[in-house]
Formats: structure tokens, sequence, C-alpha cells
């Protein structure tokens, strides 16, 4: 696939076999639920990567603004503490503006390495291939991993640092539990003199993130949409597409965007032999985005090992790129109240 420039790191490739059957078990046991769900990786087919492409470019959707804004505006001071000699670990493959930006900062008299992991293989070279024509004095060592499951990382060379950069806030689409997880993932990933640098999306009004996932253009909507057209094609479901509607709202005691496809009829559904019945206004929970404060965030990252050692935030403090490191006993106090 085509992978388009602020591809998210739940993004999977055009489906193997393998995968096909992974989603249509996960789509199975999902809609099995009660309520339903369905994991927000499956939204990334092709269409559903282009569509996040134009999400992010979205007057409402301040999110890859705000991030890259601090990223341009930040990298020297962000990259000044990483050392002398530097490899960057990017689950997810990213080939975004907020990648070049740190490699370009580190320059090549510091980046030892660039390891772009993502599931897809075919993601990985061409995201390769291109940071190679460009960066012709970059090594990039592409590795296929579901890092969400694992993320093997061979040994640093002696003096070198692993930085593992996990940027677009999408972390927050991870249930907490899961998180802290993937965030322990990441410091055994990194090693004991490792970092690790994370995207998140702060708490705000929520006026402003209702406005972001209920784009006026109704992107955000296809977007959503868009899975059911994909359990169509692939599964050989018989949605009726323009049967659910989307429907995105702030939930603030959880502190989370959940977005739903919403029955707007009693209707049937069937996925092969299996049926799924819908009562009227009954919905399919496709996704949580889950926001921070820096008190939270420092919770999450202590409960997986870590510490947060700096944060760098937008003039309006809409995001936050966070450097996380190993705690080391005795555990360093962090200077965020
Ligand atoms: C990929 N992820 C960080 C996005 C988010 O904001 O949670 C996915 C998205 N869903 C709707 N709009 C964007």
């Amino acid at each position: 696939m085509t992978p388009p420039s602020e591809r998210s790191s739940l993004a999977s490739s055009e489906p193997t076999d393998g995968a096909c059957e992974r989603f249509r078990a996960d789509t199975l046991e999902g809609l099995a639920l009660t309520p339903k769900r369905l994991a927000p990786k499956y939204f990334y087919d092709r269409a559903g990567s282009i569509l996040f492409d134009q999400i992010c470019e979205l007057p409402e959707y301040y999110v890859t603004r705000a991030e890259t804004a601090i990223v341009r505006a930040r990298a020297q001071e962000i990259v000044a503490s990483w050392g002398p000699r530097v490899r960057v670990v990017e689950p997810g493959a990213g080939s975004s503006t907020k990648t070049r930006l740190l490699l370009e900062a580190l320059g090549p008299a510091r980046c030892v390495e660039y390891v772009p992991v993502d599931i897809s293989s075919e993601h990985l070279e061409h995201a390769a291939a291109q940071l190679r024509s460009e960066y012709p004095w970059l090594k990039v060592t592409p590795a296929t991993a579901d890092f969400t499951v694992d993320l093997p990382m061979p040994a640093a060379e002696e003096g070198v640092r692993t930085v593992i950069y996990f940027p677009g806030s999408t972390i927050g689409n991870f249930e907490p539990s899961d998180a802290e997880r993937l965030l322990a993932r990441f410091r055994r990933a990194a090693g004991p003199g490792g970092i690790v640098v994370v995207g998140i999306d702060l708490k705000k009004d929520p006026n402003v993130l209702h406005a972001a996932y209920n784009d006026a253009q109704g992107v955000t909507a296809t977007f959503n949409r868009n899975l059911l057209v994909r359990m169509n094609r692939e599964l050989g479901a018989d949605f009726d597409v323009d049967a659910f509607a989307h429907y995105a709202f702030y939930e603030p005691v959880h502190g989370r965007i959940e977005m739903h496809l919403v029955s707007l009829s009693r209707q049937t559904v069937s996925i092969g032999a299996r049926q799924f019945r819908f009562t009227e206004g009954e919905s399919i929970r496709t996704e949580c985005s889950y926001k921070y404060d820096l008190p939270g965030t420092e919770r999450l990252a202590r409960t997986a090992g870590l510490h947060l050692l700096d944060a760098w935030l937008d003039e309006e403090r809409r995001f936050a790129v966070l450097e996380l490191r190993p705690v080391l006993w005795p555990a360093p106090r962090s200077s965020v109240t």
C-alpha cells in the first residue's frame, strides 16, 4: 500500500490470509459482546489510511499540527540530552514530518541508525526507501514486528543510546492497562540507558475535542463508516452503511473520546453464517482516544517503570511531547506536579 505521510502507527497493510482471519475472528468476537465493539486498528485499510491523512489536515483536528509545531520549534532541545550516538526506533514505521525533524536535528554526526518497526513489510520497505533517498547518510534498518505484541530489539552497539519514538498520540488509542504494557515493552526495548519519547494529546475544553472528532466536512464520519465498508469487502458482511450514524463524544469520567457507529433502525447483519441483531440506537464502539493531563501521564509512565524527565507543550497546551526514562533505584523525583 502507498503510505500516507501521517499514517497511523496502528495501520495495517493489504490483508494477508492470516491478517484477514484475525480480522474475522476479532470482528465476530467484538460484535458478539454487549455492548458491541471493534478494535480501532482495523480502521487502517488503504481507504482508511488515506482518510486518516485527510483528518490530519482538517481545521478542527488540531492534533497533528500541534505536535508538529512542538517538534519543529523544539527539535534541537528535544534531542539535546540524547547523547553523542543515537539509534532511533519508531514503532509504527513513521515517515512523518516529525520523524524527519528529529533525524535532521540529530544529523549524521549523532544518528547512528533509524529502525522503523511495522507489521507490514511492504509499508516498511517503502518508508525505508524514501528515507534513504532523502537522507543518504542515514542507516535505515527496518524491522517487521507487531509492536503491540512484541518489540524484539538487538542490543545496541557499545556507546549507542536507543531512543524509542512513538508520536501521534497513538498511545491514546490503547486502554490505559494496554498503554502501560506497551510503555513497559518500550522501556525493555530501549534498555536501562534508553529513552522513550511519546506524543500525548492533552485534556482540554471538551468542545474543542468534540469538534476534532465531528468535523464539518464529515471526513471523520466517513473514516468511521469505512470500517463497515471494509467488513463488507473483506469479510463478506452485508452492512447497510447508510443505516449507521457516526457518533463521537467526549466522556469526561474516563477522559476519552468515544467513537461509535449507531444503528438507525432495528436490523440484522450477516457475516458468513453468523447473524448480529441491532436494536434501533444500539451502537458499535469503534475507538477510544484517551486524553491525559501531565500528572496522569506521569502515573502511567511510573506504572511502566519509567519517569517523566521532560515535557514540551505547544503554546495552547493542547499536546505534549514527553521524554521518559527508565526508573533507576532510588526512583528519581519528577518536577511535574
Ligand atoms: C490515530 N489516532 C491517534 C487518532 C486519534 O485522534 O485518536 C485516530 C482518529 N480517530 C478519529 N480521528 C482520528
